[in-house]
Protein backbone atom coordinates (compact mmCIF):
# COMPACT_ATOMS: atom_id res chain seq x y z
CA UNK A 1 0.00 0.00 0.00
CA UNK A 2 1.59 3.31 -1.01
CA UNK A 3 1.95 5.95 1.51
CA UNK A 4 0.97 10.07 0.75
CA UNK A 5 2.08 13.04 3.90
CA UNK A 6 0.00 16.16 2.75
CA UNK A 7 0.33 19.23 4.32
CA UNK A 8 -2.46 21.78 4.08
CA UNK A 9 -4.74 18.77 5.23
CA UNK A 10 -7.13 21.25 6.93
CA UNK A 11 -7.81 23.19 3.67
CA UNK A 12 -9.87 23.04 0.57
CA UNK A 13 -7.57 20.67 -1.64
CA UNK A 14 -6.36 18.55 1.15
CA UNK A 15 -9.62 16.61 2.04
CA UNK A 16 -10.47 16.03 -1.89
CA UNK A 17 -7.04 14.70 -2.56
CA UNK A 18 -6.94 12.14 1.00
CA UNK A 19 -10.46 11.49 -0.01
CA UNK A 20 -8.64 10.62 -3.77
CA UNK A 21 -6.38 9.05 -2.45
CA UNK A 22 -7.40 6.60 -0.15
CA UNK A 23 -9.88 5.55 -3.11
CA UNK A 24 -6.62 4.15 -4.59
CA UNK A 25 -6.22 2.52 -1.31
CA UNK A 26 -3.45 4.75 0.05
CA UNK A 27 -2.18 4.73 3.20
CA UNK A 28 -2.77 8.67 3.81
CA UNK A 29 -1.15 10.96 6.71
CA UNK A 30 -2.25 14.70 6.74
CA UNK A 31 0.26 17.15 8.83
CA UNK A 32 -1.68 19.38 11.15
CA UNK A 33 -0.53 22.89 12.83
CA UNK A 34 -0.97 24.48 15.95
CA UNK A 35 -2.05 23.37 19.18
CA UNK A 36 -5.52 23.91 18.94
CA UNK A 37 -6.58 24.01 15.44
CA UNK A 38 -10.15 23.92 15.65
CA UNK A 39 -10.70 22.14 11.98
CA UNK A 40 -8.10 19.18 13.42
CA UNK A 41 -11.34 17.94 14.29
CA UNK A 42 -13.08 18.63 11.50
CA UNK A 43 -10.99 16.73 9.55
CA UNK A 44 -10.65 13.58 11.97
CA UNK A 45 -15.08 13.62 11.50
CA UNK A 46 -14.52 13.78 7.66
CA UNK A 47 -11.62 11.62 7.23
CA UNK A 48 -11.21 8.98 10.22
CA UNK A 49 -8.99 7.02 7.69
CA UNK A 50 -6.65 9.66 7.60
CA UNK A 51 -3.95 9.40 10.13
CA UNK A 52 -2.70 13.39 11.49
CA UNK A 53 0.85 14.90 12.93
CA UNK A 54 1.50 17.84 14.75
CA UNK A 55 3.56 19.74 12.23
CA UNK A 56 4.23 23.42 10.82
CA UNK A 57 6.06 24.56 7.59
CA UNK A 58 7.77 27.17 9.80
CA UNK A 59 9.37 24.37 11.55
CA UNK A 60 11.34 22.15 10.03
CA UNK A 61 11.92 19.53 13.02
CA UNK A 62 8.47 18.95 13.03
CA UNK A 63 8.25 18.30 9.02
CA UNK A 64 11.30 15.51 9.76
CA UNK A 65 8.98 14.19 12.60
CA UNK A 66 5.87 13.97 10.60
CA UNK A 67 8.01 12.51 7.35
CA UNK A 68 9.89 10.23 9.92
CA UNK A 69 6.56 8.56 11.59
CA UNK A 70 4.55 8.12 8.35
CA UNK A 71 7.51 7.47 6.61
CA UNK A 72 5.85 8.33 3.05
CA UNK A 73 6.39 7.43 -0.54
CA UNK A 74 4.63 10.47 -1.55
CA UNK A 75 4.73 14.08 -0.47
CA UNK A 76 1.86 16.67 -1.38
CA UNK A 77 3.33 20.10 -0.02
CA UNK A 78 -0.48 21.67 -0.20
CA UNK A 79 0.27 24.00 3.40
CA UNK A 80 0.30 27.77 2.53
CA UNK A 81 -1.19 31.53 3.53
CA UNK A 82 -3.22 31.32 0.57
CA UNK A 83 -5.20 34.41 0.54
CA UNK A 84 -3.70 37.03 -1.87
CA UNK A 85 -5.52 40.07 -0.22
CA UNK A 86 -4.51 38.79 2.98
CA UNK A 87 -0.65 38.54 1.59
CA UNK A 88 -0.14 42.17 1.51
CA UNK A 89 -1.49 42.78 5.17
CA UNK A 90 0.97 39.86 6.21
CA UNK A 91 3.80 39.96 3.22
CA UNK A 92 6.24 38.69 5.81
CA UNK A 93 4.32 35.60 7.34
CA UNK A 94 3.05 34.75 3.79
CA UNK A 95 6.90 34.47 2.79
CA UNK A 96 7.77 32.42 5.84
CA UNK A 97 5.01 29.98 5.33
CA UNK A 98 4.47 29.89 1.75
CA UNK A 99 7.46 30.73 0.25
CA UNK A 100 10.68 29.24 2.55
CA UNK A 101 8.10 26.67 3.84
CA UNK A 102 8.73 25.28 0.29
CA UNK A 103 12.23 25.08 0.82
CA UNK A 104 11.96 23.93 4.94
CA UNK A 105 9.73 21.41 3.42
CA UNK A 106 12.29 20.14 0.43
CA UNK A 107 15.13 20.41 2.65
CA UNK A 108 13.13 17.58 5.39
CA UNK A 109 12.87 15.25 2.85
CA UNK A 110 16.38 15.64 1.34
CA UNK A 111 17.16 15.01 5.25
CA UNK A 112 14.70 12.48 6.10
CA UNK A 113 15.63 10.36 3.02
CA UNK A 114 19.59 10.91 2.81
CA UNK A 115 20.99 9.19 -0.24
CA UNK A 116 17.79 7.37 -1.41
CA UNK A 117 16.35 10.71 -2.49
CA UNK A 118 14.71 9.28 -5.09
CA UNK A 119 12.47 7.57 -2.71
CA UNK A 120 9.91 9.85 -1.99
CA UNK A 121 8.02 11.98 -4.68
CA UNK A 122 7.33 15.53 -4.01
CA UNK A 123 4.24 17.82 -5.34
CA UNK A 124 4.30 21.68 -5.03
CA UNK A 125 1.07 23.27 -4.92
CA UNK A 126 2.01 25.72 -7.58
CA UNK A 127 -0.48 29.00 -8.43
CA UNK A 128 -1.58 30.72 -11.35
CA UNK A 129 -1.14 33.80 -9.46
CA UNK A 130 2.77 33.66 -10.27
CA UNK A 131 1.79 34.65 -13.54
CA UNK A 132 -0.12 37.89 -12.55
CA UNK A 133 0.22 40.82 -15.24
CA UNK A 134 0.23 37.99 -17.66
CA UNK A 135 2.85 38.24 -20.73
CA UNK A 136 0.76 35.99 -23.16
CA UNK A 137 -2.68 34.75 -23.29
CA UNK A 138 -3.25 31.99 -22.73
CA UNK A 139 -0.49 30.86 -19.87
CA UNK A 140 1.46 27.91 -20.19
CA UNK A 141 4.60 26.28 -18.60
CA UNK A 142 6.71 28.65 -20.36
CA UNK A 143 5.46 31.63 -19.96
CA UNK A 144 7.12 34.66 -18.63
CA UNK A 145 6.22 34.97 -14.30
CA UNK A 146 5.31 38.34 -12.89
CA UNK A 147 3.58 37.77 -9.42
CA UNK A 148 1.69 41.27 -8.38
CA UNK A 149 1.46 40.08 -4.72
CA UNK A 150 3.37 38.88 -1.78
CA UNK A 151 1.57 35.80 -2.01
CA UNK A 152 2.27 35.57 -6.20
CA UNK A 153 6.16 35.98 -5.28
CA UNK A 154 6.22 33.68 -2.92
CA UNK A 155 4.70 31.03 -5.43
CA UNK A 156 7.49 32.15 -7.64
CA UNK A 157 10.38 31.38 -5.04
CA UNK A 158 8.53 27.65 -4.46
CA UNK A 159 8.30 27.14 -7.59
CA UNK A 160 12.13 27.47 -8.45
CA UNK A 161 13.08 25.82 -5.60
CA UNK A 162 11.24 22.29 -6.47
CA UNK A 163 12.96 22.86 -9.96
CA UNK A 164 16.22 23.27 -8.30
CA UNK A 165 15.80 20.77 -6.10
CA UNK A 166 14.81 18.34 -8.74
CA UNK A 167 18.32 19.47 -11.01
CA UNK A 168 21.09 19.66 -8.25
CA UNK A 169 19.44 16.31 -6.64
CA UNK A 170 17.72 14.48 -9.09
CA UNK A 171 14.46 14.51 -6.74
CA UNK A 172 11.50 13.72 -7.97
CA UNK A 173 9.81 16.62 -7.75
CA UNK A 174 6.68 18.50 -9.65
CA UNK A 175 5.19 21.75 -9.33
CA UNK A 176 1.58 21.93 -10.62
CA UNK A 177 0.84 25.30 -11.97
CA UNK A 178 -2.70 25.45 -10.74
CA UNK A 179 -5.51 27.57 -12.03
CA UNK A 180 -8.20 28.74 -9.59
CA UNK A 181 -10.39 25.56 -8.73
CA UNK A 182 -13.10 26.13 -6.12
CA UNK A 183 -15.86 23.77 -4.72
CA UNK A 184 -18.25 24.29 -1.83
CA UNK A 185 -15.55 23.69 0.62
CA UNK A 186 -13.76 26.55 -0.61
CA UNK A 187 -12.92 29.23 2.16
CA UNK A 188 -15.58 32.27 2.82
CA UNK A 189 -13.04 34.83 2.12
CA UNK A 190 -12.33 33.96 -1.83
CA UNK A 191 -14.72 34.85 -4.37
CA UNK A 192 -16.57 32.31 -5.36
CA UNK A 193 -17.55 31.03 -2.15
CA UNK A 194 -18.24 35.02 -0.65
CA UNK A 195 -20.79 35.17 -4.09
CA UNK A 196 -22.10 31.95 -3.21
CA UNK A 197 -23.14 31.93 0.28
CA UNK A 198 -24.35 35.54 0.20
CA UNK A 199 -26.87 34.49 -2.73
CA UNK A 200 -28.21 31.95 0.02
CA UNK A 201 -28.35 34.10 2.34
CA UNK A 202 -29.68 36.84 -0.06
CA UNK A 203 -32.33 33.82 -1.37
CA UNK A 204 -33.52 33.33 2.22
CA UNK A 205 -33.73 37.03 3.27
CA UNK A 206 -31.15 36.33 5.64
CA UNK A 207 -28.82 39.26 4.29
CA UNK A 208 -29.32 42.31 1.96
CA UNK A 209 -26.39 43.01 -0.14
CA UNK A 210 -23.03 41.49 -1.29
CA UNK A 211 -20.20 43.64 -1.53
CA UNK A 212 -17.10 43.13 -3.54
CA UNK A 213 -14.50 44.33 -4.92
CA UNK A 214 -13.25 44.25 -8.87
CA UNK A 215 -15.92 42.93 -11.02
CA UNK A 216 -13.84 43.22 -14.49
CA UNK A 217 -10.96 40.38 -13.55
CA UNK A 218 -11.24 37.41 -15.11
CA UNK A 219 -10.50 33.92 -14.09
CA UNK A 220 -10.21 30.47 -15.07
CA UNK A 221 -12.13 28.44 -12.66
CA UNK A 222 -12.48 24.75 -12.08
CA UNK A 223 -13.64 22.10 -9.38
CA UNK A 224 -11.09 21.17 -6.92
CA UNK A 225 -12.18 17.84 -7.03
CA UNK A 226 -10.88 17.50 -10.77
CA UNK A 227 -7.54 19.18 -9.97
CA UNK A 228 -6.20 17.08 -6.87
CA UNK A 229 -6.53 14.11 -9.57
CA UNK A 230 -4.04 15.77 -11.73
CA UNK A 231 -1.60 16.68 -8.26
CA UNK A 232 -1.81 12.50 -7.87
CA UNK A 233 -1.07 12.16 -11.72
CA UNK A 234 2.10 14.26 -11.91
CA UNK A 235 3.45 11.75 -9.08
CA UNK A 236 2.92 8.64 -11.49
CA UNK A 237 5.34 9.60 -14.16
CA UNK A 238 8.75 8.42 -14.33
CA UNK A 239 10.14 12.29 -14.29
CA UNK A 240 9.33 15.24 -12.04
CA UNK A 241 7.98 17.91 -14.28
CA UNK A 242 5.62 20.96 -14.13
CA UNK A 243 2.42 21.17 -15.33
CA UNK A 244 -0.45 24.28 -15.91
CA UNK A 245 -3.85 22.84 -14.47
CA UNK A 246 -6.54 24.74 -15.96
CA UNK A 247 -10.27 24.35 -18.23
CA UNK A 248 -8.65 26.76 -20.70
CA UNK A 249 -12.40 29.23 -20.33
CA UNK A 250 -12.03 32.52 -18.49
CA UNK A 251 -14.76 34.04 -16.97
CA UNK A 252 -15.33 37.93 -15.12
CA UNK A 253 -16.57 38.52 -11.19
CA UNK A 254 -19.32 39.91 -13.00
CA UNK A 255 -20.56 36.70 -15.08
CA UNK A 256 -19.96 34.76 -11.81
CA UNK A 257 -22.45 36.92 -10.07
CA UNK A 258 -24.44 36.52 -13.06
CA UNK A 259 -25.02 32.77 -12.74
CA UNK A 260 -25.06 32.38 -9.26
CA UNK A 261 -27.88 35.09 -8.59
CA UNK A 262 -29.88 32.95 -11.81
CA UNK A 263 -29.35 29.91 -9.92
CA UNK A 264 -31.87 31.14 -7.22
CA UNK A 265 -34.33 33.12 -9.62
CA UNK A 266 -32.69 36.45 -8.71
CA UNK A 267 -32.16 37.52 -12.35
CA UNK A 268 -32.10 41.49 -11.22
CA UNK A 269 -29.76 41.47 -9.42
CA UNK A 270 -27.99 44.75 -9.36
CA UNK A 271 -29.83 45.96 -6.89
CA UNK A 272 -28.28 43.74 -4.14
CA UNK A 273 -24.09 43.75 -5.18
CA UNK A 274 -22.53 46.92 -3.88
CA UNK A 275 -18.73 47.77 -4.95
CA UNK A 276 -16.40 48.61 -2.31
CA UNK A 277 -12.72 49.86 -2.56
CA UNK A 278 -12.00 48.43 0.67
CA UNK A 279 -12.29 45.01 -1.43
CA UNK A 280 -9.88 45.98 -4.47
CA UNK A 281 -5.76 45.05 -4.17
CA UNK A 282 -3.46 47.29 -4.79
CA UNK A 283 -2.33 45.32 -7.81
CA UNK A 284 -4.71 43.14 -9.64
CA UNK A 285 -4.08 39.71 -11.87
CA UNK A 286 -6.87 41.11 -14.38
CA UNK A 287 -7.17 38.55 -16.84
CA UNK A 288 -5.88 34.47 -16.36
CA UNK A 289 -6.44 31.85 -18.80
CA UNK A 290 -4.38 28.35 -19.12
CA UNK A 291 -3.48 26.33 -21.85
CA UNK A 292 -3.30 22.85 -20.20
CA UNK A 293 -2.37 21.11 -23.76
CA UNK A 294 0.59 19.43 -21.89
CA UNK A 295 -1.42 18.09 -19.23
CA UNK A 296 -3.84 16.47 -21.37
CA UNK A 297 -1.10 14.95 -23.65
CA UNK A 298 1.25 13.19 -20.77
CA UNK A 299 -1.00 13.06 -17.86
CA UNK A 300 -4.21 12.24 -19.74
CA UNK A 301 -5.96 14.63 -17.62
CA UNK A 302 -9.01 16.69 -18.36
CA UNK A 303 -11.13 18.92 -16.33
CA UNK A 304 -15.24 17.23 -15.89
CA UNK A 305 -17.19 20.05 -14.53
CA UNK A 306 -17.99 23.36 -16.41
CA UNK A 307 -18.07 26.91 -15.01
CA UNK A 308 -22.01 27.33 -15.08
CA UNK A 309 -21.97 23.68 -12.99
CA UNK A 310 -19.61 24.78 -10.57
CA UNK A 311 -21.09 28.07 -9.50
CA UNK A 312 -24.64 26.27 -9.26
CA UNK A 313 -23.13 22.97 -7.24
CA UNK A 314 -21.52 25.59 -4.47
CA UNK A 315 -24.94 28.03 -4.92
CA UNK A 316 -27.06 24.55 -4.14
CA UNK A 317 -24.53 23.48 -1.20
CA UNK A 318 -24.57 27.02 0.25
CA UNK A 319 -28.18 26.82 0.36
CA UNK A 320 -28.72 23.61 2.16
CA UNK A 321 -26.70 25.07 4.73
CA UNK A 322 -28.68 27.59 4.80
CA UNK A 323 -31.31 26.29 5.41
CA UNK A 324 -29.72 23.41 8.00
CA UNK A 325 -28.90 26.51 9.88
CA UNK A 326 -32.25 28.23 10.10
CA UNK A 327 -33.49 24.45 11.32
CA UNK A 328 -35.86 23.96 8.07
P1 LIG B 1 -6.40 26.69 1.70
O1 LIG B 1 -7.80 26.20 1.75
O2 LIG B 1 -6.12 28.11 2.04
O3 LIG B 1 -5.53 25.74 2.67
C1 LIG B 1 -4.25 26.10 3.06
C2 LIG B 1 -3.73 25.06 4.02
O4 LIG B 1 -2.40 25.44 4.42
C3 LIG B 1 -4.56 24.91 5.31
O5 LIG B 1 -4.65 23.55 5.64
C4 LIG B 1 -3.71 25.67 6.32
O6 LIG B 1 -3.87 25.22 7.65
C5 LIG B 1 -2.32 25.27 5.83
N1 LIG B 1 -1.28 26.12 6.42
C6 LIG B 1 -1.28 27.47 6.55
N2 LIG B 1 -0.18 27.87 7.21
C7 LIG B 1 0.54 26.75 7.49
C8 LIG B 1 1.76 26.51 8.18
N3 LIG B 1 2.48 27.50 8.72
N4 LIG B 1 2.18 25.23 8.29
C9 LIG B 1 1.46 24.20 7.77
N5 LIG B 1 0.30 24.36 7.13
C10 LIG B 1 -0.16 25.63 7.00
O7 LIG B 1 -5.76 26.41 0.26
P2 LIG B 1 -6.29 25.44 -0.91
O8 LIG B 1 -7.26 26.21 -1.73
O9 LIG B 1 -6.65 24.14 -0.34
O10 LIG B 1 -4.97 25.33 -1.80
C11 LIG B 1 -4.00 24.33 -1.53
C12 LIG B 1 -2.66 24.81 -2.04
O11 LIG B 1 -2.74 25.09 -3.43
C13 LIG B 1 -2.13 26.09 -1.41
O12 LIG B 1 -0.73 26.02 -1.37
C14 LIG B 1 -2.55 27.18 -2.39
O13 LIG B 1 -1.69 28.30 -2.28
C15 LIG B 1 -2.38 26.44 -3.69
N6 LIG B 1 -3.22 26.86 -4.79
C16 LIG B 1 -4.56 26.95 -4.63
C17 LIG B 1 -5.37 27.28 -5.71
C18 LIG B 1 -6.86 27.36 -5.61
O14 LIG B 1 -7.49 27.92 -6.50
N7 LIG B 1 -7.47 26.79 -4.57
C19 LIG B 1 -4.77 27.50 -6.97
C20 LIG B 1 -3.39 27.37 -7.09
C21 LIG B 1 -2.63 27.03 -6.00
P3 LIG B 1 -4.97 25.91 8.63
O15 LIG B 1 -6.27 25.31 8.24
O16 LIG B 1 -4.51 25.50 9.97
O17 LIG B 1 -4.92 27.38 8.38
O1 LIG C 1 -10.13 36.49 -6.06
C1 LIG C 1 -11.77 39.57 -7.29
C2 LIG C 1 -10.32 39.68 -6.86
O2 LIG C 1 -9.65 35.84 -3.71
C3 LIG C 1 -10.47 36.30 -7.41
C4 LIG C 1 -6.32 31.60 -4.34
O3 LIG C 1 -6.75 30.26 -4.20
O4 LIG C 1 -6.60 31.49 -6.72
C5 LIG C 1 -6.98 32.21 -5.56
O5 LIG C 1 -6.55 33.57 -5.67
C6 LIG C 1 -10.75 37.64 -8.06
C7 LIG C 1 -9.67 38.70 -7.85
O6 LIG C 1 -8.88 34.37 -5.64
C8 LIG C 1 -13.79 40.33 -4.40
O7 LIG C 1 -9.85 41.02 -6.97
C9 LIG C 1 -13.65 40.99 -6.45
O8 LIG C 1 -9.43 39.36 -9.07
O9 LIG C 1 -11.24 34.42 -5.08
P1 LIG C 1 -10.02 35.26 -5.03
P2 LIG C 1 -7.45 34.72 -6.28
O10 LIG C 1 -6.92 36.00 -5.78
O11 LIG C 1 -7.58 34.54 -7.75
C10 LIG C 1 -5.18 31.45 -6.98
C11 LIG C 1 -4.95 30.62 -8.22
C12 LIG C 1 -4.39 31.04 -5.81
O12 LIG C 1 -3.35 30.42 -5.94
C13 LIG C 1 -4.79 31.61 -4.49
O13 LIG C 1 -4.26 30.85 -3.41
O14 LIG C 1 -11.95 38.18 -7.52
N1 LIG C 1 -12.71 40.03 -6.27
N2 LIG C 1 -14.33 41.19 -5.31
C14 LIG C 1 -12.77 39.60 -5.01
N3 LIG C 1 -12.07 38.65 -4.36
C15 LIG C 1 -12.37 38.41 -3.06
N4 LIG C 1 -11.70 37.46 -2.39
N5 LIG C 1 -13.35 39.13 -2.42
C16 LIG C 1 -14.08 40.09 -3.04
O15 LIG C 1 -14.96 40.71 -2.43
Amino acid sequence: MPTALITGITGQDGPYLAEFLLSKGYDVHGVVRGQNNPKRDLVRELLPDVRLHTGDLTDMSSLIRALRDSDPDEVYNLGAVSFVAYSWENAHITTDVTAKGVLTMLEAVRLHTGDDLGHIRFYQASSSEMFGKVQETPQHERTLLWPRSPYGVSKVFGHYMTINYRESYGMHASSGILFNHESPRRGPEFVTRKVSRAVARIKLGLQDELVLGNLDAHRDWGFAGDYVEAMWLMLQQDQGDDYVIATGETHSIRELVDVAFRRVGLDDWDRFVRQDPAFMRPAEVDHLVGDASKAREILGWKPRVGFAELVHMMVDSDLAEQQRLLGR
